[in-house]
């Protein structure tokens, strides 16, 4: 049968799969479209509250989100990292794209360039995201899913800061403890970022991503999500790639654009998905994520490591009501 159009996206979002679907096929949209419509869709349903306004507060309690878009036609993109005060940053991100010469902009200068293409300016704060701060401050700025007999972690405190190295992470636990733990970070009920690929039926790729980061950062932190080749990758002459898990790990080896090379040099999309995070486990073996990768023949598959199962969705003509994929980790 056809394979294309496609769209898939990380996670079982499958609502934002339908709606990026929906303009693919039915409205004739063009993939870039699509990826926005399909992440847009996640921001406003704000997908498990780690997409979009109202979760993951930074140390001082403000929501700020990640997002970037790419068209692997013209490879024109935009992005946005630390967006503060703006809800629709996967829109932000088309705008950086569509109006701009530049690729990335970052925190309150993204603000003001989001409000001057017509954005409104808003507060990100939800009651969730406050209780969450709350929370958080209230157990001396340690994770409360952290067990009370586990010494703190510090690489999560809230400050003063002191060089990594003269952390005694043995001290602190067991790799394989950290690993088990923190795979319940994330999980199936707990999923990320919404990471997306559609290709049209003429074998036009478009990717996006949209997060809203991670639990507790430093002010400024921007993840992997706006980086391009991190986040995601778009090339018509590979396929796309997009990624979820620990950024600031992640980005140090751009898994979405080693995906697509690969694919662009005729290794199958599940083998390149293998690959891409292969040098990540190498280096850090706790590393949690996953990797979906497509090629423009609509072929597709993923990878994941520390998790039980990574879930992921797919909607072409061969599966048209949005098919929810497990991977094995
Ligand atoms: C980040 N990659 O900001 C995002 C978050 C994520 O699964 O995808 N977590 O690091």
């Amino acid at each position: 049968g056809d394979k294309l159009p496609l769209v898939i996206n990380t996670w079982p979002f499958t609502n934002a799969t339908a709606a990026a679907w929906n303009a693919i096929f039915n409205l004739k949209k063009s993939a870039v479209d699509a990826v926005e419509i399909g992440c847009m869709k996640c921001e406003t349903d704000r997908c498990d509250g780690s997409v979009g306004w109202g979760g993951s507060p930074d140390e001082q309690g403000e929501t700020t989100l990640d997002a970037m878009i790419m068209d692997g036609r013209t490879r024109d993109v935009g992005a946005v990292g630390a967006l503060r005060r703006i809800k629709p940053a996967i829109s932000v991100a088309r705008a950086v794209m569509e109006f701009t010469t530049h690729t990335l902009l970052a925190g309150d200068q993204a603000t003001a360039f989001a409000k001057e293409v017509g954005f409104n300016e808003t507060d990100l704060t939800s009651n969730i995201s406050a209780q969450m701060f709350k929370d958080w401050r209230n157990n001396n700025c340690q994770p409360n899913y952290w067990q009370d007999n586990v010494t703190p972690d510090p690489r999560r405190s809230c400050g003063p800061y002191r060089p990594i190295k003269d952390v005694d992470f043995n001290r602190i636990r067991q790799d394989d403890v950290v690993k088990k733990e923190r795979g319940e970070i994330i999980n199936d009920r707990n999923h990320d970022t919404i990471g997306m690929v559609v290709i049209d039926s003429s074998g036009n790729v478009a990717s996006g991503t949209s997060t809203n980061g991670l639990n507790h950062k430093i002010p400024g932190r921007v993840g992997d999500s706006p980086i391009i080749g991190a986040g995601s990758y778009a090339d018509n002459d590979g396929g796309g790639a997009a990624a979820t898990g620990d950024g600031d790990i992640m980005m140090r080896f751009l898994p979405s654009f080693y995906a697509v090379m690969l694919m662009k040099m005729g290794v199958a999309p599940s083998v390149a998905a293998a690959e891409a995070i292969k040098p990540i486990i190498k280096y850090y073996p706790n590393f949690i994520g996953a990797i979906i990768a497509v090629n423009v023949r609509g072929e597709f598959g993923a990878a994941c490591h520390n998790l039980a199962v990574f879930k992921y969705s797919v909607a072409s003509p061969e599966m048209p009501n949005v098919t929810v994929m497990s991977q094995t980790c």
